[in-house]
């Protein structure tokens, strides 16, 4: 999807006149790594990439498959746009399969959407000789100027390559801000469920099919949440509820006026039901924004268990978030796009342009927002996955109580390639601070190894109640200039636990990609994805720890590791 604000106009030449043939393998399909370009995250080999569009696991395979708005020929969006296709069996490490999904012409988009596998051939598309687990149909808006309507395309060749549908479109309602189809299979009512938006109508609509090519109207999800100037990028997800938190802490809040357990009717519920929305522009920091509500879905309409709307990322660069269909267990694995509309186009980039955030595995799980609430929340947790990632270095430090005269420092070992991932746990004894006055921080500094002027500043302030992120220390003249590149970005976050001695204790979990961090605080239970940029090749090389108070902050635990790719 793009802001509806650009408009492309005048594209006509095809792309082959530019030397790049769509299904050319040799140009896409290797795992490329230029300089700058993050290790463990999706780029595309060439050219721009948006919204994650059709993401689906085969079993035949296992492999997951990712596919993203597309154009291949430019580092900035535009017509015609494409769906791009990438796989993995790591999540980590991605093979690049080039142009997937073409527009009908030259001035359209094939915009996003998603797939399904239809394994009883519902669609009749598919024989025998089509095994269930790879019966691919994709649903995505075919886009133009005059109209956005749902086009259908299936492939018979486990993803690489589709057919369209003859009768294109499959739903059409005369609108021109009508978009993004997200389908899924409704066990319970055995109905195919597609959700998208009726973008500036702030409407989200609930379709349902037995086919995959008639879709019967259902409901309206409409005005809920921040609005911003559009609606895209919707999804509905039967999400596990977790009635422990990650690390089995009895939480804080026990005297709560709102009780997790009595929210979910007891242990008798296993599952809510979670509708993601994404606006654009519209965040109150600036852009791009993924919300979500909780509540049930009964196979025609889902209704929100409160008026809250909640925030799926707190950091500036996480957008367009979609969920993978047919994954193992039924689990809620999803990818959002790790950049923001406001700045997307314009960041540092040669030959392709935008990640994709990491892979995460989303739970409801009770958490405290504040010691007299105890809620069900959305947990996220990155998927890792360390077979193809060599360790070079590793730092473990245990009780550390930091004082104001002290920095504390630790090399991350000889040539880093500016892939990390850290973990923090601290305690706090504010007691220990003397006047309201003082900054009373715990900071991490992660310098460049070539030029440690250049550095990411993280950390808590315990006035503040929040940890935060300064990501302008650097010589980038981009991160100068451009005014909605906020430098520093901030979280508040709730303690994690108690320790024996009753002081709080809170944790923060990083992974840090060349130009990427994405943070976890308390085991997910909030998140802060955002894009950083220093000099060429001047990745982290070094740690530093400090603190503007004395005797507040013990460090518990402290975990580094910079690796590369094996
Ligand atoms: C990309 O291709 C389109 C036509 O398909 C053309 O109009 C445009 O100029 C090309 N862009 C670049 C950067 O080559
Ligand atoms: C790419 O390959 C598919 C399947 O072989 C074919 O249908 C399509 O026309 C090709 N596209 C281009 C641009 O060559
Ligand atoms: C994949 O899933 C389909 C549908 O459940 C099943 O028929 C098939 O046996 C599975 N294949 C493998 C390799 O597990
Ligand atoms: C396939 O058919 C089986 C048996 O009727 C049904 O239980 C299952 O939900 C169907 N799944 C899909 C994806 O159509
Ligand atoms: C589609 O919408 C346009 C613009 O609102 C309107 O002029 C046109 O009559 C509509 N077409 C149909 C078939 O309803
Ligand atoms: C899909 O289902 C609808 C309604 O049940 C039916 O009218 C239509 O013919 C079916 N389409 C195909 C291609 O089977
Ligand atoms: C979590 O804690 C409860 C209560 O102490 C205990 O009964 C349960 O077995 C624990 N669960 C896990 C997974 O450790
Ligand atoms: C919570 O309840 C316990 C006993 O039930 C009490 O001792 C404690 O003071 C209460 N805490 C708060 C914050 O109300
Ligand atoms: C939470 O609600 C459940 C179910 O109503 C009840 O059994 C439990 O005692 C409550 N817990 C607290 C701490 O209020
Ligand atoms: C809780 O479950 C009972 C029995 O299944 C049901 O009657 C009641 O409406 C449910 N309450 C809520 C708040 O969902
Ligand atoms: C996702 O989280 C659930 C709940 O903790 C877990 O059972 C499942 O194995 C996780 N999935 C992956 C792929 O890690
Ligand atoms: C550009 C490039 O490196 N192309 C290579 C991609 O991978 C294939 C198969 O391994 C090679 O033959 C190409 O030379």
């Amino acid at each position: 999807m793009k802001a509806a604000t650009h408009v492309f106009a005048g594209l006509a030449v095809a792309l082959a006149a530019y030397g790049l043939d769509l299904n050319d393998t040799s140009v896409a399909s290797n795992r490329t790594h230029g300089p700058e370009r993050p290790l463990a995250h999706l780029t595309p080999s060439v050219g721009w990439m948006n919204d994650p569009n059709g993401l689906f696991y085969d079993n035949e395979t296992s492999t997951y498959h990712t596919y993203y708005q597309y154009k291949p020929n430019d580092t900035a969006p535009g017509v015609p746009l494409y769906w791009g296709h990438a796989s993995s069996e790591d999540l980590i490490t991605w093979d690049h399969h080039g142009v997937a999904l073409e527009p009908k012409d030259e001035q359209s988009g094939a915009f996003s959407g998603s797939i399904v596998v239809d394994y009883n051939n519902t669609s009749g598309f598919f024989d025998d000789s089509i095994l269930p687990g790879q019966r691919i149909v994709a649903l995505y808006t075919e886009h133009s100027n005059i109209s956005e309507s749902q086009f259908a395309a299936y492939s018979l060749n486990g993803g690489y390559s589709f057919e369209y549908y003859e009768q294109n479109p499959v739903l059409d309602i005369n609108s021109t801000q009508f978009r993004d189809p997200k389908v899924f299979w409704h066990e319970e009512t055995e109905r195919w469920i597609m959700v998208l938006a009726l973008s500036q109508q702030y409407k989200l609509q609930i379709y349902s099919s037995k086919n995959l090519t008639s879709w019967e109207f259902q409901s309206n999800f409409s005005h809920h949440g921040l609005l911003g100037y559009q609606y895209e990028c919707p999804g509905l997800a039967k999400v596990p509820i977790v009635h422990e938190s990650p690390s089995n802490v009895t939480l804080h809040g026990l005297n709560s006026t709102t009780n997790a357990t009595a929210q979910t009717n007891a242990t008798s519920v296993d599952h809510k039901w979670v509708m993601i929305l994404s606006i654009n522009p519209g965040a109150l920091t600036g852009g791009s924004f993924n919300q979500y509500f909780i509540g049930d879905f009964d196979g025609k309409t889902f209704t929100a268990q409160d008026s809250a709307t909640r925030a799926l990322d707190h950091g500036k660069d996480f957008y367009a978030f979609q969920t993978y269909s047919d994954v193992p267990n039924n689990d809620v694995l999803g990818i959002a796009w790790a950049s923001n509309w406001d700045y997307g186009v314009n960041v540092p980039a040669v030959d392709y342009r935008s990640s994709m955030s990491l892979v995460r595995n989303l739970t409801l799980r009770p958490y405290n927002p504040n010691p007299e609430t105890t809620e069900f929340t959305l947990y996220s947790e990155p998927l890792v996955n360390y077979t193809h990632l060599h360790t070079n270095q590793s730092i473990h430090k245990t009780s550390l109580l930091l004082d104001s005269e002290e920095t504390v420092s630790y090399s991350l070992g000889k040539d880093p390639q500016g892939l990390l991932e850290f973990s923090l746990e601290w305690k706090v004894n504010a007691t220990a601070v003397t006047s309201r006055h003082d900054f009373a921080d715990l900071s991490l500094y992660f310098r460049g190894a070539e030029d440690d002027d250049e550095y990411l500043r993280l950390g808590y302030e315990l006035n503040a109640a929040a940890f935060f992120l300064d990501r302008g220390n650097t010589e980038v003249d981009f991160v100068s200039e451009n005014p909605f590149f906020n430098n520093k970005v901030t979280q508040n976050i709730e303690t994690y636990k108690i320790a024996e001695d009753g002081l709080p204790i809170l944790k923060v979990r990083g992974i840090i990609d060349r130009n990427l961090i994405e943070l976890f605080f308390n085991d997910g239970s909030s998140t802060s994805t955002n894009l950083f940029f220093f000099s060429e090749e001047n990745y982290i090389g070094a740690v530093d720890i400090s603190s503007g108070v004395d005797d507040v902050y013990t460090i518990l635990d402290f975990k580094v590791k910079q690796m590369s790719l094996k």
